[in-house]
């Protein structure tokens, strides 16, 4: 893969003291750092951190440069790609599904470019807004931003969006190991193309599954996200604007995907390149897994002859499982090792489309290839045997299936049955300090941003593809604040979050209620989440996302297609829900039985203002999001004295011109107006201004 981009050159160029901001803030005390004040060696990140990382040798200082931009797939620089394949692979082209489409891109790169450190390296990332119109925030998801809470990149939760033509410069220490990623936080950025992989590995000391594989690669990174042959705005716009729908026909693996055919000459059908990773016959190779995905696409993948041994899952260590199919979630990451133990052959990586993408909607699918060393094959060969959405499962063991719970049985195991190899903390303890049930639904109200009664009100339509349903956190859509919450904490007033709490569920249920959906959780609690898919309106999945933590899955089940709170509650009560409190594993990101519940468990010991929501980016975008306060104020590390600000101007209109400070450039504004004016005169004398 070409990884070189734009990057800045500060090769081993000892920098010493200060990098970091300063902590000075408003009365707020100042925090130890010392830990990382060490004299980094500042390197290049995408050539010289991706190193093998040593016990006992300090960490370094990366540095990458991201310029976001709007780009295109299958553009000018892919020339006769797809009929010559090589040209596939020139810099700069974008392959994709062979769809001509806008994207948003870092680097002319997709997935983006590859963040990969040792755990302890300070991640500097300069992200350049190169997008004429759209704002940006990049979000380090698996991060926990414990020294540096306001670079977890969340619009109007940590920082302000990043505007054209400016940059932001993110750093960060990367604190949590294992398979991780990065992505636009904004709009439908990430669905476009804004998003790469973000690995931190440790000492092959510190990795207890190191005896168990022989290699672990930069290019067995399998990255994937399900694909709109448009730009997704175009998507979201008419699937809640109108009738269209808003299912993902394919999916992308490392940006290739073989989706249509081209014909080529002597009627020759040739396809878009796939993703290929290649194995030497007799050794053990440790793969990492990123579902990047925005809709509502879970994604079963499988390898033909060959089982997988998952190993963990978002960064955290699980005992290995060996099985035949995985099935993640997006915004979840696993790593599995397979054993190259086979034929050397050509072997299909199978990847299912479910829910959204399953046989009663696009039947999404896609393929890769595993491919054994000495083959003598080019990028033409393929294995034997079509694939398509019918064949793209392989039978046998599955690990973290839709829909299911700790039912599970010996064809497939659910998450909480995963055993975690950090054994018991105190978050696990028999009873929680905090316990809060989040319950959502799709419902149907007059959503004032798609629905306005009496001119066009939900049921104002009996065509079902014009009723666009809510999906809410009981009964609340997040109204994002308009500024950011952590950087200008001072600026937010009592009483301005909302929720079940202060609501009235009642007149939210008949009425669309919006406001800054928000919880507050006593530094240091052990937390409790219960959250319950109703599961009323359709059959849907919300993999949810919680920043600042990993948690402990403790219980999942799925109880039927119709499930409320109380029956939930009343379960628990009469003591019939099972919760795995010894080893369940950690996770920042989980899945949801449809109709149904799933159990997390975790200590608020890192405070802030952190964004937990539906990961799937249509549902997040509309307001299946809460914000969730962790400590107070005061708890909350202090941002850097410089760190950028925004939010309403609202002047009062009546005050008199006199009232308006003078200190700030009324000078300025009078100097302004003259020019102004000279220029006004000067262009109606050259006739440059016409009156009419
Ligand atoms: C910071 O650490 C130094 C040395 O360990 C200690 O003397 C000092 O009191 C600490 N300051 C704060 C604010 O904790
Ligand atoms: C890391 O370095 C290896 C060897 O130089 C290279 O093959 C690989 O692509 C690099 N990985 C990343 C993530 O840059
Ligand atoms: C291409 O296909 C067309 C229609 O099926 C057929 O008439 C023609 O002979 C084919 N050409 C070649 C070179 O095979
Ligand atoms: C894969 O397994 C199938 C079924 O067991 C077998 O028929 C096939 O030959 C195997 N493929 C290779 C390339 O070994
Ligand atoms: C590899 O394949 C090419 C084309 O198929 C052929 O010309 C070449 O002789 C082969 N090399 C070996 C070592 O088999
Ligand atoms: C496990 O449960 C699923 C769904 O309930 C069922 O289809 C499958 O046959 C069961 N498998 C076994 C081995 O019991
Ligand atoms: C929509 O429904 C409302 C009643 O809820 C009704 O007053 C209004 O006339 C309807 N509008 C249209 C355009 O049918
Ligand atoms: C909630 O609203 C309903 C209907 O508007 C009202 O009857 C009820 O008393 C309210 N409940 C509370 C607790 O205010
Ligand atoms: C679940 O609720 C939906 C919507 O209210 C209803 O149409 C359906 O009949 C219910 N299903 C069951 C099994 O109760
Ligand atoms: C004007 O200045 C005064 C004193 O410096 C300050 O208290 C006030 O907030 C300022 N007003 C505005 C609108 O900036
Ligand atoms: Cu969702």
């Amino acid at each position: 893969m070409l990884l070189s981009g734009i990057v800045l050159f500060y090769y081993f160029s000892q920098i010493r003291g200060n990098v970091f901001y300063s902590h000075e803030s408003n009365g707020v005390a100042d925090k130890n750092n010392t830990d990382i004040q060490i004299n980094y060696v500042l390197l290049d990140g995408t050539n010289t951190c991706n190193r093998t990382c040593i016990k006992g040798e300090p960490p370094v200082l990366c540095k990458y440069h991201f310029d976001v931009e709007q780009y295109h797939s299958l553009s000018k620089a892919c020339y006769d790609c797809p009929y010559n394949l090589n040209d596939c692979f020139r810099k700069d082209c974008i392959p994709g599904d062979g769809s001509k489409r806008g994207i948003v891109t870092i680097n002319r790169q997709l997935p983006g470019p590859t963040i990969q450190v040792c755990q302890n390296d300070m991640v500097v990332v300069d992200v350049r807004n190169k997008m004429g119109s759209e704002s940006t925030t990049m979000h380090w998801h698996g991060q926990h931003q414990k020294d540096t809470p306001y670079m977890d990149g969340v619009p109007f939760v940590t920082q302000c969006p990043i505007l054209p033509h400016d940059t932001f410069r993110y750093t960060f220490r990367a604190t949590q190991a294992g398979t991780h990623f990065w992505h636009s936080h904004i709009g439908m950025q990430r669905a476009d193309g804004a998003y790469g992989p973000l690995i931190v590995k440790v000492p092959e000391e510190e990795d207890p599954h190191s005896p168990i594989y022989d290699y672990d690669l930069a290019d067995h990174v399998m990255v994937i996200i399900d694909w709109d042959t448009k730009m997704s705005m175009e998507t979201f716009l008419s699937h809640h604007h109108n009738d269209a729908d808003n299912k993902p026909p394919t999916l992308l693996i490392n940006g290739f995907g073989r989706f249509r055919d081209f014909q080529a000459e002597e009627n020759r059908t040739v396809y878009m390149p796939t993703a290929r990773f290649r194995v030497e016959k007799g050794y053990r190779y440790r793969f990492r897994v990123i579902n990047a995905g925005f809709l509502n696409c879970p994604i079963e993948m499988s390898i033909d002859n060959h089982t997988i041994t998952v190993i963990s899952t978002d960064g955290a260590n699980i005992k290995p499982i060996e099985a035949t199919s995985l099935v993640t979630y997006a915004g979840e990451r696993f790593d599995f090792v397979m054993n190259a133990d086979q034929d050397r052959a050509l072997y299909w990586i199978r990847f299912k489309g479910l829910m959204d993408c399953d046989e009663r909607f696009t039947k999404a699918f896609q393929t890769a290839v595993l491919e054994y060393d000495g083959l003598n094959t080019t990028e033409e060969d393929y294995p034997e045997g079509n694939v398509d959405y019918d064949n793209a499962h392989n039978d046998g063991l599955q690990v973290n299936s839709l829909n299911r719970g700790m039912e599970s049985n010996k064809s497939f195991i659910s998450m909480p049955h995963l055993e975690s190899l950090q054994g018991w903390d105190d978050s696990l303890a028999e009873k929680p300090d905090f316990q809060y049930y989040i319950a959502y639904d799709f419902y149907k109200l007059d959503n004032d941003e798609f629905h306005r009664r009496p001119l066009y009100g939900f049921f104002n339509f009996t065509n079902v593809n014009m009723q666009l349903l809510t999906p809410q956190f009981n009964h609340i859509s997040m109204e994002m604040p308009s500024f950011p919450l952590l950087s200008q904490r001072n600026e937010i007033s009592d009483g301005m979050f909302c929720n079940k709490e202060t609501m009235n569920k009642t007149d939210c249920m008949d009425l669309h209620c919006q406001c800054h959906h928000g919880i507050h959780i006593p530094l240091n609690a052990i937390v409790e989440l219960i959250f319950v898919d109703e599961g009323f309106a359709y059959d849907a999945n919300h993999p949810m996302h919680l920043h600042g933590y990993n948690f402990r899955v403790v219980a999942m089940e799925r109880m039927g297609t119709n499930v409320t709170v109380e029956e939930v509650q009343k379960r628990d009560e009469m003591g019939l829900i099972e919760r795995n409190l010894l080893a369940p594993p950690l996770k920042d990101t989980v899945t949801v039985p449809d109709g149904g519940y799933t159990i997390v468990r975790f200590k608020a010991s890192n405070p802030g203002y952190w964004f937990l929501h539906c990961h799937l980016e249509f549902h997040a975008e509309i307001g299946m999001a809460m914000i969730v306060q962790v400590g107070e104020k005061e708890d909350m590390l202090p941002v850097p004295q410089d760190f950028p600000k925004c939010g309403n101007y609202l002047p009062d209109p009546l005050a008199a011109p006199s009232e308006v400070n003078r200190s700030s450039g009324s000078g300025r504004i009078k100097t302004k107006l003259v020019f102004v004016i000279s220029l006004v005169s000067l262009m109606c004398q050259l006739n440059l201004i016409q009156y009419y």
